[in-house]
């Protein structure tokens, strides 16, 4: 590694040694500039890798709520404004209780350029909270989204911070966080992304992160002359990402045959492809057991206890379920078994051997360009909200569909220009951070 790029990774490590997730990231990001920063010492002249890899702003505040029995509960939660560049701070909000302030951070820096891939206006936020949505009433999940809200609403705006979905955090949940921002500012603004489709939501804005997926996806397979029709498809996890993205590969001939949570994974080898098995996803979800194997007991498919979907035979993997959701041994089996293309569809869903691995021995394409499909439309939801008009379905569609196209073609673009033809992950990071790097240094240091 460069001696200055090196140098800002050693000091963020000792800096934040706790922070394992976040140095994850990165670390893959650093690595992948080393070429631009050799080529072109502006970025070091103005100290960018220190200063693009800090917060601009971290918010952190308990959340006491009282769940149905009358106990008091307290829970951590965070907004971290990681980056402003290009545009307001925009990313999504987790639940789930593996959120530290480390995961944050992954998640905001990951956020900034893959919100700089999409082409549209828009900087890196992430915020969230460890709350456990599993098991929850509807009673219980608002009042933790309100109070939630009561000390977020002081730090966010349509202009400011624009937060939507991630895990645990659907239009249920995003509609409780909006209604008690508009009480308490007395304002109707499109402050969220993934409203509902009533009051300031965009069309396709629920299934496009796993339609974007699968348009890239159709971008990598086309690279290389072949299509996704007739192809086995394995996928990770069961919400509105992996729900997105079996549709979408269903429609265009591919057979997705797992989908996984917590408790293990669901193989079916008819695919998951119908009406009824989509719908049996989303009520999945909504019923806040957090099991896939109701899938399997509902359809009489195999099931698989506490293991994961990459041990089956596929051409294609698209893990849609969290970060580090695959690692080496898995990539080697998913290699072993024939499986020649990986689409991360999750943040940082790949371990970093993992990520290294499948580098050379499939086509690998990492998270912040598959997955940005989702924030792409949030980013044209905030276009509409600002003209107070509704695109119909298809506009929005043909817009992300370009967008999918545009975002791979950066990445290869970028890859070959500094020097690793074919290499999605330096194409991602390269051209995600071109972007932002040139309009911090055009804003002065600030
Ligand atoms: O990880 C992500 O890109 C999201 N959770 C969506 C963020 C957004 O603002 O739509």
């Amino acid at each position: 590694m460069n001696t200055y790029t090196g140098s800002v990774l050693e000091k963020l490590k000792k800096h934040y040694y706790w922070e394992k997730e976040f140095l994850q990231a990165a670390e893959e990001v650093f690595e992948s500039l080393d070429a631009v920063i050799e080529k072109e010492p502006k970025y070091q002249k103005y100290n960018i890798l220190e200063r693009i890899s800090e917060p601009e702003r971290v918010i952190m505040f308990r959340v006491p709520w009282v769940d149905d029995s009358g106990k008091i509960r307290v829970n951590n939660a965070y907004r971290v404004e990681f980056n402003s560049a290009i545009g307001p701070y925009k990313g999504g909000i987790r639940f789930h209780p593996a959120v530290t302030l480390g995961t944050m951070k992954f998640l905001g820096f990951e956020q900034t350029f893959k919100n700089s891939l999409t082409t549209l206006p828009m900087g890196g936020g992430k915020g969230g909270s460890d709350f456990d949505p599993t098991g929850k009433s509807e009673g219980e999940i608002m009042r933790f989204c309100q109070n939630f809200m009561s000390e977020l609403f002081r730090h966010i705006g349509p202009d400011t911070d624009v937060p939507a979905g991630d895990i645990g955090v659907g239009a249920r949940e995003i509609g409780f966080m909006f209604g008690m921002y508009k009480k308490l500012r007395n304002e109707f603004t499109g402050v969220f992304t993934g409203k509902g489709l009533n009051w300031g939501g965009s069309l396709i804005r629920p299934e496009a992160t796993g339609f974007g997926a699968v348009y890239f996806l159709q971008e990598m397979l086309g690279a290389k002359n072949e299509i996704l029709d007739g192809r086995t498809v394995a996928i990770s996890g069961f919400g509105n990402v992996a729900w997105g993205a079996a549709m979408k590969a269903t429609e265009m001939g591919a057979k997705v045959v797992t989908i996984s949570g917590p408790d293990g994974y669901v193989y079916d080898k008819d695919g998951i492809s119908t009406e009824e098995k989509f719908d049996f996803m989303l009520a999945m979800r909504a019923s806040g057991r957090n099991m896939v194997k109701d899938y399997a007991d509902k359809f009489g498919t195999e099931f698989h206890p506490s293991a994961k979907p990459w041990e089956v035979p596929v051409d294609i993997a698209m893990p849609c379920a969290i970060q580090n959701e695959l690692n080496l041994d898995d990539a080697k089996k998913l290699t072993a078994n024939g499986c020649r293309y990986i689409a991360e569809v999750s943040n940082m869903g790949c371990t970093a051997d993992a990520v290294k691995y499948s580098v050379n021995t499939t086509t690998y394409a990492p998270g912040k360009a598959v997955n940005a499909g989702g924030v792409a439309v949030s980013g044209l939801e905030m276009s509409q909200n600002s003209m107070r008009l509704n695109w119909p379905e298809e506009a929005v569609d043909v817009k992300l569909k370009e967008i999918m196209k545009n975002i791979h073609y950066s990445c290869l673009h970028a890859a070959e220009k500094y020097g690793q033809k074919g290499n999605y992950v330096a194409g991602a990071n390269i051209a995600g951070f071109k972007k932002v790097a040139d309009a911090m240094i055009d804003q002065g240091v600030v």
